[in-house]
């Protein structure tokens, strides 16, 4: 028998309208205590060869969105998570925390109710719902610019809102391109370009932040849906989900320019055709550390588990550790 070190890193994988979600329940990096932020910066500065190992191939693919299951740090909550892709670590991941709770129902960790998980970049309250979907009340979004005019090189102008909804999103209307399933190349190809151009006309979020999301909008194509995206991954993947991050930083938006009444429904779906039904809450006070156009953001959705397996690191394998 060829001889396996199995490191007993159990995985496992789900799909949230179509995007998936493979979080590591046991076996991982150990990332020590602390809050998520700073786990999070200890799996990227001392572990990121786990990372490559658990989502990129031959394991995984540019397409998988990976969740560390961590302990909380306080009692109050559920768990903690940090979110990964193939080419680093995001904020907040909406169809990965739907994936996240229902791979903590199908674990039996969890029941229908309401569960805190801390995340790098807060605390988010995830409800499972008796029928086994998701709420997901994400973190505070705002819309930080309005309408920022892009020069995109051998392309066109377009203009975008720079909006935070857990990740930063750059959501673009005038890009004169149909949002197709069939076209997915062409839609990743120039959002790709559209990325660029930000970064080369120096459009960021505050402090310089990266926009590493670019979020096409337009119109839905399900009459009763009410609009449709595309969304570009940092690592050049697009979101097969309506993407709970990008379609909270569309509620922002829509809030800010008086579209959307708080507590009225926004059926978001994907390029794919896949549907999050979301809503948005005012607070009733202003929110520490975020600006006073934050609104609470609510995405629903469901996720189904598709795979429940345990990681092989085999001696004799030169890519055990993934392609980078
Ligand atoms: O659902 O927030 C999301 C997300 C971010 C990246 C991929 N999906």
């Amino acid at each position: 028998m060829i001889p396996h070190l199995t490191v007993s890193t159990r995985i496992i994988d789900s799909h949230t309208g179509g995007e998936p979600t493979r979080v590591v329940v046991s076996g991982g990096p150990d990332v020590g205590d602390g809050d998520m932020a700073l786990r999070r910066n200890r799996f990227r500065d001392l572990h990121d060869a786990w990372r490559r190992a658990i989502v990129n191939e031959p394991r995984g693919s540019d397409v998988l969105v990976g969740a560390l299951l961590c302990a909380p740090e306080r009692a109050t909550s559920t768990c903690g998570v940090i979110f990964f892709n193939n080419v680093g670590y995001i904020g907040m991941c909406g169809h990965g925390t739907i994936g996240l709770i229902a791979t903590l129902a199908y674990l039996g960790r969890v029941q229908p109710g309401d569960h805190r998980i801390e995340t790098p970049v807060g605390t988010i309250t995830a409800t499972l719902h008796a029928d086994g979907t998701v709420t997901v009340a994400n973190v505070p979004a705002y819309r930080y610019k309005t309408q920022v005019r892009v020069d995109v090189p051998g392309r066109r102008i377009v203009h975008g809102d720079v909006a935070w909804g857990g990740n930063w999103f750059f959501l673009c209307s005038d890009h004169g391109l149909s949002l197709e399933a069939g076209r997915v190349a062409e839609l990743a190809a120039f959002a790709s370009d559209v990325r660029n151009a930000l970064r080369q006309q120096g459009v960021t979020g505050p402090g310089g932040a990266e926009i590493d999301h670019i979020e096409l909008v337009g119109p839905a194509v399900d009459a009763g849906n009410d609009a449709r995206n595309f969304v570009l991954c940092p690592g050049g993947a697009y979101d097969r989900s309506p993407c709970g991050t990008g379609t909270s930083a569309k509620l922002a938006c829509l809030a800010d320019d008086g579209k959307l009444a708080p507590g009225t429904a926004w059926r978001q779906e994907s390029v794919i055709g896949s549907v999050f039904t979301a809503r948005y809450l005012r607070p009733a006070a202003p929110l520490a550390g975020a600006p006073a156009n934050a609104i609470l953001p609510l995405i629903h959705g469901r996720a189904h588990v598709t795979l429940d397996a345990q990681m092989i690191f085999d001696p004799a394998d030169i890519f055990a550790w993934g392609l980078t």
